[in-house]
């Protein structure tokens, strides 16, 4: 099957703009991790279409029925054990590498972006890497695959929960000040990978935008933000960021 080209005179317009900027924040969703063959979650096969979000991915559904939360859990820890980073997270890496004023926002809870070497990550939906105790509040990485059909916390013996955001959740009010303050601040935004519908990350592109950011779209379909976007770049982010990055290479 032929590969859709990717618009050279864009793709130029946008290294130039990355070439001249210093604060560059890179705001991800599920899209960047797909090539590395992790599931999104509202494509044709995404997880959303096979699984019900109010039974698994809600406060409530995890008090009604914590065994088969977890058991969806453990699933998706098992898969993406198994996957590895892609051109697109490492492009990022990269990025960060030679733009110290870089920041990642992300929305994955899969750790794939650390694992392709970026530091400056901001996981704003958290982790499935972590485990958290709503009883004692104690929150530690445990890769164990799989956990116990209903692990317990070792500091008090209380029901331990995945370390991430659910649906009705507030996100960590620090992280989610910093990160509504990079997006304020910087030069330059890339949009990867996101539908671009759940909040409140999805505003993190429309306050780039509104404080004079120019804000890029790379996704492989159109989004809600993409009539809002001052440049949009249609094609695989695995494909693109490493072709941005060949650009800026010093
Ligand atoms: C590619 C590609 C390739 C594919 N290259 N691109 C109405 C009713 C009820 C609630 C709400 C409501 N309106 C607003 C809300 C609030 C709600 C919300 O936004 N809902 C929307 C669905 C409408 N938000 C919340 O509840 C948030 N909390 C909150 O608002 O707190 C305040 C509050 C407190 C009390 C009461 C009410 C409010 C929390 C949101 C938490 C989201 N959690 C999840 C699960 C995380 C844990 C887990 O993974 O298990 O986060 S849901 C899921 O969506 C996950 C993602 O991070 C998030 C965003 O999805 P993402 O990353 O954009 O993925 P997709 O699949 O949607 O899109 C993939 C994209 O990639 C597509 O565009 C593809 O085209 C593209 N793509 N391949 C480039 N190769
Ligand atoms: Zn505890």
């Amino acid at each position: 099957m032929s590969e859709t080209p990717i618009d050279p005179t864009w793709l130029a317009a946008v290294q130039d703009k990355l070439k001249q900027s210093a604060r560059i924040v890179a705001l991800t969703g599920a899209g960047i991790s797909a090539e590395s063959g992790v599931p999104t979650f509202r494509g044709a096969d995404g997880l959303w279409k096979q699984y019900r979000a109010e039974e698994l991915a809600t406060p409530q559904a995890f008090d009604r029925n914590p065994d088969l939360v977890w058991e969806w859990y453990n699933w998706r820890r098992g898969l993406v054990a198994e996957k590895k980073p892609n051109p697109g997270h490492l492009a990022l890496a990269a990025l960060e590498k030679i733009r110290p004023g870089f920041t990642l926002i992300t929305q994955n809870v899969d750790g794939l972006h650390l694992l392709a070497g970026s530091h400056n990550v901001l996981e704003i939906h958290g982790s499935i890497w972590r485990v958290r105790c709503p009883a004692c509040g104690d929150c530690s990485e445990d890769r164990t695959n799989p956990l116990p059909p209903l692990p317990l916390c070792p500091k008090c013996g209380g029901l331990l929960r995945p370390d991430v955001v659910w649906f009705g959740e507030s996100l960590d009010p620090s992280l989610l000040e910093t990160s509504f303050q990079v997006a304020a601040l910087t030069e330059v935004m890339l949009v990867i990978g996101t539908s671009a519908i759940v909040q409140p990350a999805a505003s993190l592109a429309w306050q780039a935008k509104s404080s004079g950011a120019w804000v890029v779209e790379i996704n492989i379909d159109r989004t809600p933000f993409s009539s809002q976007a001052d440049a949009v770049l249609t094609g695989p982010s695995g494909r693109i960021l490493p072709l941005l990055l060949d650009g800026l290479a010093p």
